[in-house]
């Protein structure tokens, strides 16, 4: 009632003060956020440039049908190699990207024409014409039902193959393999050559990636405040997500893992219905997705705000297994080499904890993956770091005789000489998790 009010009074004046109405267009919810034009420019340059004379065809996400799509995982997002090459959230467009021989590259974005009778169930959409061009710095911007008499001029004057994405078995693109067919071309992958291009983060995705792990760590530290023995982990599930939709996250980047007693040594437990006991430890992986881009970072807390001098032990190696890998983190090395790092600091620093065997049989996975539009983003493991890759260090200890899970996951960017920890605002040290869990305790969700 409170905020109605407030409304009321507030109105007249912010109508008084408001700029000249701006485009309607602008105002597209389907038009999603506004585009980096020099960005996507850059990337569809970058992969012209890399290409062979032939066609690309890179199609959006399709629209999600309530009758016919499981949707309660997700509403609609876009794909990932779509939005990278144009930074367009709109459904059902096709991105055309042409590499004549011997005369100069053109790129055409297709839209559905604009369709009131469905706009009043989808609200508008962003259609062909000039606004989307001014939206999309594609100059050229013509309705889908063009395809057909573009794909017989297109034929005619480029040749090679037609490029598309396949990220299953077949093509994801129907429009690519009906181009192929009618052309007698090659169907060639995309996939290697973007997943490449996706491997290393340009300043756009880097502050897409820092929006949204600054939003996952104030979940972090809004559930370390939650956390009490009792509670549902469900509970906990919320007040993170409660954050991440507060901060503007537009969704979970992968469903929340808040795995406590017996479940925090259950990788990627995502029930989230057990009460959370005193004594547990309370594994809580998370990530807020923001603008396409996924956070991904993993604390390990007490329920009951101290860890016992067993945890304790547990914990700190586990932080220091970390802290090496963390440091051996620069241009060069190879997400392999990482990984050993971490399993002989792990066997070298067991002492008696994992007794009779060393603490590394029990650090079930992998210490890092690529992050980006993915939470497992896209690229080749084998490939040396290079500034501007952005990828976890997570080693984790579970032994699930005990209950008795710790992982830790951090998100990091290469830089030029060594490494930027992205997401250090959540408490790292087992002091400081006991700190933030003590003196947070009565703090609401800010
Ligand atoms: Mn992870």
């Amino acid at each position: 009632m409170k905020a109605l009010a407030l409304w009321f009074v507030a109105a007249p004046l912010a109508a008084q003060s408001l700029p000249p109405a701006r485009e309607p267009v602008a105002e597209l919810p389907g038009a999603g956020r506004p585009v980096n034009l020099a960005a996507t420019t850059a990337r569809r340059d970058a992969l012209f440039s890399r290409l062979p004379p032939g066609i690309v065809i890179v199609p959006s996400a399709g629209s999600r049908d309530l009758e016919t799509d499981v949707l309660q995982d997700s509403d609609f997002r876009q794909d990932d190699d779509f939005f990278y090459l144009t930074g367009l959230e709109t459904p059902e467009a096709v991105l055309l990207l042409t590499r004549p021989a011997d005369a100069p590259q053109r790129t055409v974005l297709f839209l559905p024409p604009r369709d009131p009778a469905q706009e009043a169930w989808t609200g508008l959409r962003l259609g062909p014409g000039p606004e989307a061009s001014r939206l999309s710095g594609i100059p050229t911007v013509l309705s889908t039902e063009a395809l057909d008499s573009v794909r017989a001029v297109e034929l005619a004057l480029a040749s090679g193959p037609i490029y598309t994405v396949a990220r299953g078995p077949a093509s994801d693109s129907a429009v690519a393999a009906t181009w192929a067919r009618q052309g007698r071309r090659d169907l060639v992958n995309l996939a290697p050559v973007l997943d490449s291009m996706r491997l290393v983060k340009d300043a756009d995705e880097i502050a897409r990636l820092r929006r949204a792990i600054e939003i996952t760590v104030e979940a972090q530290l809004a559930a370390m405040r939650a956390m009490k023995p009792g509670m549902k982990e469900y509970q906990i599930e919320a007040t993170v997500e409660y954050v991440f939709r507060d901060r503007g996250a537009d969704r979970v980047g992968f469903p929340s893992i808040i795995g406590s007693g017996p479940n925090s040594t259950t990788l990627h437990y995502d029930v989230n219905r057990r009460t959370i006991e005193d004594g547990d430890l309370v594994v809580m992986d998370i990530g807020a997705e923001y603008g396409q881009y996924t956070a991904d970072v993993t604390r390990t807390v007490p329920a009951n705000g101290r860890f016992t001098p067993r945890q304790r032990a547990i914990y700190e190696l586990v932080l220091a297994t970390q802290q090496a890998a963390l440091e051996a983190v620069k241009p060069g090395v190879t997400v392999g080499e990482l990984n050993g790092i971490a399993r002989r600091y792990l066997r070298e620093h067991s002492g008696d904890l994992c007794r009779p065997r060393t603490c590394d049989a029990f650090f079930v996975h992998g210490l890092s993956h690529w992050l980006g539009m993915r939470v497992h983003d896209v690229g080749d493991y084998r490939m040396p770091l290079q500034a501007g890759m952005v990828l976890t260090i997570e080693p984790g200890i579970y032994l699930s005789e005990e209950r008795l899970g710790v992982r830790i996951e951090d998100d990091v960017l290469v830089t030029l000489t060594g490494y930027e920890l992205l997401s250090g605002g959540a408490p790292r040290s087992a002091a400081d998790v006991e700190h933030t869990m003590k003196h947070g305790a009565t703090d609401a969700i800010r």
